[in-house]
């Protein structure tokens, strides 16, 4: 079976999971710990980041949206639209979720791996900024919760996880929708509540 090196505050690692778990892909989930450079995790991806898959075959696939497409692949095909239109409109709300979840890394990098007296509350709020920005993007947009999940709407459960998790109250202001997407995903998603990334 299909090995997935994950850890569960990884807003990536839960898009994946989810996503396996949505599509019906069975996947052995592996936590590790980057700091440790584990060989399982560096074989699976030389970046040493998660989430990786490493495949029956030997092969291993990284970063987030291509496992996604893995899935997708291994799958049918059912978390991606094939209508060309319908899914770069898909593929753009994962890399807007994806890429806000970069900026919040970014910011709690900058906290954990500096010393206090070398952090630099400029990059902080820059990156901050970047994120809340693309939250209110994906405020503008419509937001429904279908039954049948694609890998947008996964990969926007998966990233306000992280938020509950790591900025409880710094984001939620004006977001309400997001939050009442949350809800509404997981009240019809119940089966996915346990993936979302918590500490
Ligand atoms: N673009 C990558 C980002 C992966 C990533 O940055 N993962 C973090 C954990 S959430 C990580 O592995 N950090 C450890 C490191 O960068 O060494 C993806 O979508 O998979």
């Amino acid at each position: 079976m299909p090995k997935l090196f994950y850890s569960p505050a990884s807003p990536y690692s839960a898009k994946v999971r989810m996503a396996a778990h949505h599509a019906g892909y069975a996947v052995e989930s592996v936590i590790v710990s980057t700091a440790d450079d584990p060989a399982e995790l560096i074989a699976a991806n030389p970046l040493g980041k998660i989430p990786a898959l490493a495949l029956d075959d030997g092969s291993s696939v990284f970063d987030s949206p291509v496992i996604m497409q893995a899935i997708n692949g291994a799958t049918g095909g059912g978390l991606y639209p094939k209508n060309a239109a319908k899914r770069l409109a898909v593929l753009q709300r994962e890399a807007l979720a994806d890429g806000i979840c970069d900026c919040l890394l970014a910011c709690i990098y900058e906290v954990r791996l500096r010393p206090e007296d070398k952090r630099m509350q400029s990059v902080i709020d820059r990156q901050f900024a970047k994120a809340m920005r693309g939250l209110d993007a994906l405020c503008a947009g419509r937001l429904p919760v279908p039954a049948k999940l694609d890998g947008g709407v996964i990969a926007v459960r998966a990233l306000i996880g992280y938020l509950e998790l790591r900025f409880a109250g710094k984001w939620e202001k004006g977001r309400l929708k997001l939050k009442r997407f949350a809800k509404a995903f997981d009240e019809k998603h119940p089966d996915l509540a346990g993936l979302v990334p918590r500490g």
